[in-house]
């Protein structure tokens, strides 16, 4: 028997059936917000970048969201120096993602990375070597490890990314396995993929077979390697209503 105050769920008087269904607009409401939320997130192309990267000689990382004059690049938290590589493990909704590169013009010089970079449309691998890096000389060579300020090469690079043109990268031996080595220099680095291929800048100006990797050259040092995220990556963008999700591919 139901006290006076108690009421069973399937007799709720007029009044309290009103306060559930309000309640159960309210929630449905909520967790509808929270879905565009994400959605949205999405459609503005969050994505998460991890791997390891390595530099022979020094890279330091940005990224921007556009390349126009006066564009600021922002960092990326990621400072490598040759011999070791270091993990990379960041967020951006960005669209361009960058490297400032450099050797010291002494017995080698590349770039070696493996990325994976996640996004809500999907899993992509930026390994070095990947005709997705695109690369352009910035022609003001700077010390081989020589730490310079992260903000005196970004401020660099921004003055230089909207007139520069890039080009594919030259593509060199892949990191290679335990007791070999590359061009007689690299030897096996186990952070990173055996799928990765060291690559460069080809300046044109350096002959020999293994040019530009070996022996030391500099190749219209710093070196600016680029990813476009937004030619790279589908994202699903565009809710028109709720809905109605359309998934387009930008
Ligand atoms: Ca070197």
């Amino acid at each position: 028997m139901l006290s006076p105050r108690q009421v069973a769920p399937d007799r709720l008087p007029a009044a309290s059936t009103g306060r559930a269904r309000d309640t159960r607009r309210r929630v449905a409401g909520r967790i509808g917000l929270l879905i565009v939320l994400t959605l949205f997130a999405s459609a503005c192309g969050a994505y998460e970048v991890t791997g390891h990267i390595t530099c022979d000689n020094e890279t330091f990382m940005f990224t921007a969201n556009g390349e126009s004059p006066g564009m600021q690049l922002q960092s990326a938290g990621v400072h490598a120096c040759w011999p070791h590589a270091e993990a990379v493990n960041f967020t951006s909704s960005d669209r361009f993602l960058y490297l400032a590169c450099w050797s010291d013009d002494y017995a080698a010089q590349g770039l070696l990375l493996d990325f994976t970079i996640t996004s809500g449309s999907g899993v992509i691998q930026a390994f070095s070597g990947s005709p997705l890096w695109k690369v352009a000389p910035g022609d003001s060579n700077i010390s081989g490890c020589s730490t310079p300020p992260e903000a005196d090469i970004a401020s660099a690079m921004a003055r230089r990314i909207p007139t520069l043109s890039f080009v594919d990268v030259a593509v060199g031996c892949a990191n290679p396995p335990v007791n070999a080595d590359c061009y007689g220099r690299w030897g096996h680095l186990p952070e990173i993929s055996p799928a990765a291929l060291w690559m460069w800048f080809d300046s044109g100006q350096q002959t020999g077979p293994n040019a530009p990797f070996e022996p030391g050259f500099n190749h219209r040092e710093f070196l600016v390697f680029r990813l476009d995220l937004l030619a790279m990556l589908p994202v699903p963008t565009r809710t028109t209503s709720w809905g109605r999700l359309k998934a387009i591919y930008r």
